[in-house]
């Protein structure tokens, strides 16, 4: 066993997150690989971020981009297919003085794993590791959904049986309720935890128990399906199992662990990450940014309310405020990119805002997570046709809104170009050659066409560019001990138009003021001269009193 981490050594970590098949493709193929990370680690390490969280790359058939593994102990051949890849790639990290997460998806597997292929031909150990159930008159055990579209149900016809699919049908879920499921999970993560990771992100992790009994729900309207959640998330059951995981692998190896949950309130984050919680260090949760949208519908985008954001962010910074970690994020794989959601891509405001949501987000309470790109202020997609696209989830809506619901195409490429998750997924930009400088052939999916002005290279020499705004910033962060540790109170509450935060630690007080607008806005600071830490117009060393704030104005200033 090794145990060579100093406890909690994340408190006050910084975290990048790393989407393999787009960041960086050194062999050639048109797919990001496990070597291009390791060639970019000096880049990651300029940040001045701790981890690197790596979105999987095990052998996949890739129906879910890697989130459907085949083996969870070899590396696909599109990210290289060598182990030694990986064997390099993490300890290079670890000679970096940086920590490697892995993505453990652990809800379901690929219908292409060996377990599955073993029930498929009927071995019942093996149909008990999944949910194979019999019809219920003729059909589904029950009407819900999957995430994906159409229903979380696969009838396979020679067992004469269902199983069941919260994600895609290539994803089938796996039966928690079997301790011997359980045991090959521990397995897995040991074989890893002694391979010398640093800590799991543990993938949809809140859906491992569902209700035996499958009951129906209220369908969508337009659908026999609906979304049988209260169901399946968030079960008190899950807790028993991150206990056991936490027993038999993240304690004695001293891991960092994030769970990716969602549907979830504020009791239950605690009851998995409180005060006296050990199993789960941090929460990766999808409510954060959920609050653009009607529900969890991303396709029906709601206009950007500065007042619904900050409900969202403090209600969970009020609600963890004594205990858990959050995850701070502005982005990630399954999101389109935050400087055209919640900011403005124009040339004028797109690196201002860019460099504003880094303000706003990272100074709160919990640890940032910042997505390949983002440092960058990279946009949506300018993609034209639904050829472009690659998500799961785009055929189901292509199929349903156009092909059948008769909608206009440019509405839906537009809407799969603004919020699919593809947006999160074009190839990082990392120079002004062809294809960004991803690849040096045409990439699995399409670089944007805006790679020419906004890129790595570029934005590394210049010193106002958001690169290196981002690195200012984790670097004075980690200096703030009212950052790591402070409480966090909102101030100009009231106003659509700003994000205002001090952070307050003995007698250090840090004050964060952010406008998400493209006019001035005022704002009245608490009482105090305050010093200027990190400014993106540039131009601004003190500020007290009342403050106008210009267009996508962020400031962080310390009480002097
Ligand atoms: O996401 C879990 C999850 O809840 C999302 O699929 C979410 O519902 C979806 O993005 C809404 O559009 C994780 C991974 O982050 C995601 O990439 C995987 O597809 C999913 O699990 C299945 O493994």
């Amino acid at each position: 066993m090794i145990l060579h981490k100093e406890k909690n050594w994340w408190k006050d970590a910084a975290v990048y997150q790393i989407y393999p098949k787009s960041f960086y493709d050194s062999n050639g193929d048109g797919y990001g690989d496990i070597e291009g990370i390791r060639q970019k680690l000096p880049y990651i390490k300029s940040l001045g971020v701790d981890v690197i969280w790596v979105c999987p790359f095990f052998k996949s058939p890739q129906a879910d981009n890697g989130y459907d593994v085949a083996d969870y102990f070899k590396v696909d051949p599109i990210f290289g297919g060598d182990m030694n890849d990986l064997r390099n790639l993490i300890d290079d990290i670890h000679a970096m003085d940086m920590k490697f997460v892995l993505d453990m998806v652990a809800n379901h597997t690929s219908d292409e794993h060996e377990w599955f292929q073993k029930a498929l031909a009927g071995d019942e150990k093996y149909m008990n590791y999944y949910y194979f159930r019999d019809p219920v008159n003729g059909k589904a055990p029950c009407n819900w959904a999957s995430v994906f579209g159409g229903g979380a149900w696969e009838y396979v016809p020679h067992l004469n049986k269902y199983y069941l699919h919260t994600f895609h049908k290539k994803q089938p879920d796996l039966n928690w309720e079997n301790k011997e499921v359980v045991d090959e999970v521990i397995s897995i993560m040991k074989h890893w935890a002694e391979y010398g990771v640093d800590g799991f992100r543990l993938d949809a992790i809140n859906y491992l128990y569902k209700e035996p009994d499958f009951p129906d729900v209220e369908p969508m309207p337009g659908s026999e399906f609906g979304f049988g959640t209260e169901h399946y998330a968030n079960k008190p059951k899950v807790n028993e199992h991150f206990n056991r995981l936490n027993r038999e692998v993240f304690s004695p190896y001293n891991m960092m662990t994030v769970a990716e949950v969602a549907y979830i309130n504020g009791d239950t984050a605690r009851e998995y990450c409180g005060l006296h919680k050990p199993e789960i260090d941090m929460l990766y949760l999808f409510e954060l940014l959920n609050f653009d949208q009607d529900g969890y519908d991303k396709f029906a985008p709601l206009p950007f309310d500065v007042k619904a954001f900050k409900e969202a962010i403090f209600t969970w910074q009020e609600e963890m405020k004594d205990c858990g970690h959050l995850a701070l994020f502005f982005s990630n794989h399954d999101q389109a990119r935050s400087v055209s959601r919640f900011g403005n891509d124009s040339d004028e405001y797109r690196d201002l805002s860019a460099k504003m949501h880094g303000n706003t987000m990272y100074m709160l309470k919990g640890t940032p997570y910042i997505y390949q790109g983002e440092e960058l202020g990279m946009t949506s997609l300018d993609y034209t046709a639904v050829e472009d696209f690659h998500d799961v989830e785009v055929p189901f809506m292509w199929q349903e809104k156009v092909i059948e619901g008769g909608e206009s195409e440019e509405k839906w490429i537009n809407l799969f170009n603004t919020r699919s998750r593809d947006g999160g997924r074009s190839p990082m930009q990392w120079d002004s050659t062809a294809n960004g400088g991803f690849s040096k052939v045409t990439p699995w999916q399409k670089t944007n066409g805006n790679y020419t002005k906004i890129n790595v290279a570029l934005q590394d020499k210049d010193e106002t560019s958001p690169l290196n705004f981002y690195r200012h910033l984790l670097r004075v962060r980690k200096t703030l001990k009212s950052v790591i540790n402070g409480t966090v109170t909102p101030f100009d509450t009231d106003s659509d138009a700003t994000v205002c935060y001090s952070r307050d630690y003995e007698d250090e007080q840090v004050i964060s003021i952010n406008n998400f607008k493209d006019y001035n806005v005022q704002v009245v600071l608490p009482a105090g001269d305050f010093r200027v830490l990190l400014t993106n117009y540039g131009d601004v060393a003190e500020i007290s009193g009342t403050v106008t704030l210009r267009p996508y104005e962020a400031i962080t200033a310390i009480r002097k």
